[in-house]
């Protein structure tokens, strides 16, 4: 079991793991790592560890190793490992202890782990570890190791900094020192030239009393330092180690290029502070920052029969925080944030449709830093257009460093026709628009971007004489098990939509600010673009629903055999993924059957309800659902939302259910690279805009709740145009105040608009 609501003040915000991860330890070391959007620090075990456990990844210090295809974030170099021996045998909780929990606390972001085991030689010894990556202090982590023994005994600790980790080879040593009480470790990526510097600080007390002790450093190589300390410990007293450590990087926005002489002072001025600090200052303080930053703003309140449905959603919003380089608008949020080495670090789609809806609600200047961090690639997007022929921007769909152009490595054919990244990017540009109001963010970016992806499309366009109309071909369309299909039904209606807001917004422009008009005429060529852009809008072949209410995902994918009866036992293929693995992949290569890896043509119906009628898109939830193995975590929240919109509400909540359990579940292999990313965005979106029914509709707020059987009520805050809205709906009543009250925003129910400065309640 690796989920656990807990009880008392932390019911429902405790992730925990109950037995010693003997097979799997990878599982929790993705789930419940630590970090503040600057760096992640897997949750690996401090006194033993495999070889690819120990994560410390700073964001956007991207580096490519000699040999290898693409830039990845770096490993930096360890500071949690803690080798404990007791009377000379090393103690770790493998082969077998007494008792054992590791818990991650969602509201402190504290994370623990206790246990007791008997030596060899019949004495019992209790060690308890804790660990913060500071959210106060982005620079800063602490970890605290108590042990008690029953009998008197010697203690060994050794503890220090490891670069000897996974992947070590992307760093040159650039020195290794003890000064005073500090230990550091300087490194040069090698080939993007990015100086870190890792500090850490060893300090020894022994029933809560400071001991001097002395300990000896130790090198074995020039990228481990180490201290050493033996302690006679007598029985019942305890033995803490408190490790203050720290990282600084020439990445680092406030010292972006500086030589190591200038990063080592900042960092050595940083740990003179922090090794001045208690374990429990620095948890406070970090603590406090969670409760004022994230929790008392964003919290999601579920009331369910099924604990699970509050503590996922409070995952989900801890590892959108943890993962998310926010304050930093060169750098974006990876497939598995800055858990583990999946997906190397890259950014992908999965911010603008998965991820950014939380972030645009919730936090919007968060989300201008994640979009701008588009804009601030915008130059690369538009050399990559350009080598391939075409115009405008054409975003990667790997993302990493800003001006890296697409990082994909090249024998994935996703990096080169999976276009629809391109117009995601533009969705995420206009939902931040109508959500915020944030004129000055499109005036200086926004409308660029729209204008720029807009003119990659209407050069991708192929014109098709005996038709009259624009097809796209040859691309890979979200479902990733179909590549090299003709008008992908996504992509084409997300180019014309690209298209039409480029069009709608210049014709804005043209008429309300000609200085920004002018402007971007000059830079992009606007007036000319806009009159191609009207040419060919309205000639994209959008594919429509067939004589049985279908819309073909692509021009083949409903001539394709259907796989449903070759299920054994009457199964469909959506609730036994691994199984679809045998069927499909026994002769090698993509399956050419209807089946689908992740949501397609649902996630179109999801976007744009108003293209599809109800009935339509029922059908097709029916038709693409049995035939979808979810093998993308980014699937089924897309299912889940459809359902609740649809009012299939027990269809809506086994999936939801589903897609909770993608990293909290009891499948140990699926995290092991790091957590899904997207898919917890999608956690927040099936319960906000899916169950709440709080969702952008058009250019209005609209709320029309469909709440599942098992949930008594739900609630959540969203700002909407700079006013704080908190919305709690239970069966009867939906609740919406307006906390800000500065002035009165506009919700849409069932056809009925109502005006908010104070409360509104309306019977469900
Ligand atoms: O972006 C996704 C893609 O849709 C499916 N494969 C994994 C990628 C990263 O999460």
């Amino acid at each position: 079991m690796v989920y656990d609501s807990g009880s008392g003040e932390y019911k429902n915000w405790i992730v925990k793991e109950e037995c010693v991860p003997e097979e799997h330890p990878e599982k929790t070391e993705s789930i419940m790592c630590l970090g503040n959007g600057y760096m992640g620090q897997r949750a690996a075990h401090e006194d033993y560890y495999h070889e690819k456990s120990r994560f410390n990844l700073v964001a956007g210090t991207f580096d490519l190793m000699e040999g290898d295809e693409a830039t990845e974030l770096p490993n930096n170099a360890d500071v949690t490992n803690c080798e404990i021996t007791v009377d000379g045998e090393r103690l770790t909780p493998e082969g077998g202890c007494e008792s054992y929990e590791k818990t991650l606390n969602l509201k402190t972001g504290l994370l623990r782990r206790v246990f007791t085991k008997t030596m060899k030689n019949g004495k019992r010894v209790s060690a308890e570890f804790l660990r913060v990556v500071s959210l106060a202090d982005r620079h800063l982590m602490a970890s605290k190791i108590n042990i008690v023994c029953d009998a008197d005994c010697e203690i060994a600790l050794k503890s220090g900094i490891d670069g000897n980790v996974w992947h070590k080879e992307h760093f040159e040593p650039m020195g290794i020192s003890a000064v005073s009480d500090v230990l550091n470790i300087t490194t040069r990526t090698k080939q993007s030239g990015i100086l870190f510097s890792t500090m850490t600080c060893n300090k020894f007390s022994l029933d809560g009393v400071a001991l001097d002790a002395s300990p000896s450093v130790v090198s074995e190589d020039d990228m481990t330092i180490m201290n050493e300390a033996s302690f006679a410990l007598k029985a019942g007293m305890t033995l803490t180690l408190t490790k203050i450590s720290n990282v600084f990087t020439s990445r680092d926005r406030e010292r972006d290029g500086c030589d190591m002489a200038s990063l080592k002072s900042a960092a050595a001025e940083h740990m003179k502070r922090a090794k001045a600090l208690t374990f429990e200052e620095i948890a406070k303080a970090s603590a406090d920052e969670w409760e004022r930053r994230i929790w008392s703003e964003r919290d999601v309140k579920i009331e369910s029969e099924n604990e699970i449905d509050q503590l996922a959603i409070r995952f989900a919003i801890y590892h959108l925080t943890v993962m998310a380089p926010v304050f930093d608008n060169r750098m974006n949020i990876g497939a598995k944030g800055l858990s583990g080495p999946g997906y190397k670090g890259h950014t992908f789609w999965d911010t603008e449709i998965f991820m950014l809806p939380y972030f645009i609600f919730t936090a919007p200047d968060e989300a201008r830093s994640l979009i701008e961090y588009r804009y601030n690639s915008l130059d690369a997007a538009r050399r990559h257009a350009k080598e391939r022929g075409f115009d405008g921007a054409m975003y990667p769909w790997e993302a990493a460093w800003i001006t890296d152009g697409e990082t994909t490595p090249p024998q994935y054919l996703t990096g080169q026709i999976e276009y629809h990244i391109t117009a995601d990017v533009a969705v995420g540009v206009y939902s931040y628009f109508v959500v915020t109001g944030d004129e000055d963010f499109m005036k200086k970016y926004g409308y660029e971007i729209l204008i720029e992806t807009a003119k990659f499309w209407a050069s991708r366009l192929e014109y098709v004489a005996e038709r009259d109309r624009y097809e796209i071909t040859n691309v890979i369309g979200p479902d990733e098990y179909k590549e090299e299909v003709d008008n992908n039904a996504y992509t084409n209606y997300l180019a014309q939509y690209n298209l039409q807001l480029a069009i709608r917004y210049a014709k804005r422009l043209e008429k309300e600010d000609a200085e920004t008009y002018a402007r971007l005429d000059e830079k992009c060529g606007l007036s000319d673009a806009v009159r191609d852009f009207e040419s060919k809008v309205d000639k994209i072949y959008l594919p429509r629903e067939n004589e049985d209410g279908l819309v073909p995902q692509d021009d083949t994918y409903l001539t394709l055999k259907d796989i449903i009866p070759l299920k054994p036992g009457g199964r469909t293929l959506s609730e036994d993924p691994r199984e679809s693995h045998n069927i499909c992949w026994e002769n090698g290569g993509l399956p050419k059957v209807m089946m689908s890896k992740q949501a397609d043509v649902m996630l179109l119906m999801y976007l744009f309800e108003d293209h599809f009628t109800a009935d339509v898109k029922k059908k097709n939830f029916y038709f693409y659902e049995k035939r979808c193995v979810h093998d993308s975590s980014l699937s089924l929240s897309t299912y889940s939302a459809l359902a609740a919109d649809l009012g299939e509400l027990k269809t809506a909540y086994r999936l939801y259910g589903r897609a909770e359990r993608i990293d909290l579940g009891p499948v140990m292999w699926s995290s092991h690279e790091g957590i899904h990313s997207a898919s917890l965005g999608g956690i927040w979106q099936c319960v906000v805009f899916g169950f709440m029914g709080v969702r952008r509709y058009g250019e209005e707020l609209r709320i029309e709740p469909h709440l599942p059987d098992e949930w008594r009520s739900a609630s959540a805050n969203i700002i909407w145009r700079g006013e704080r809205l908190e919305i709690t709906v239970t069966k009867e009543k939906l609740t919406v105040k307006n906390l800000t009250g500065g002035k009165a925003v506009s919700v849409l129910h069932k056809g009925r608009r109502h005006e908010v400065d104070g409360v509104l309640e309306i019977a469900l």
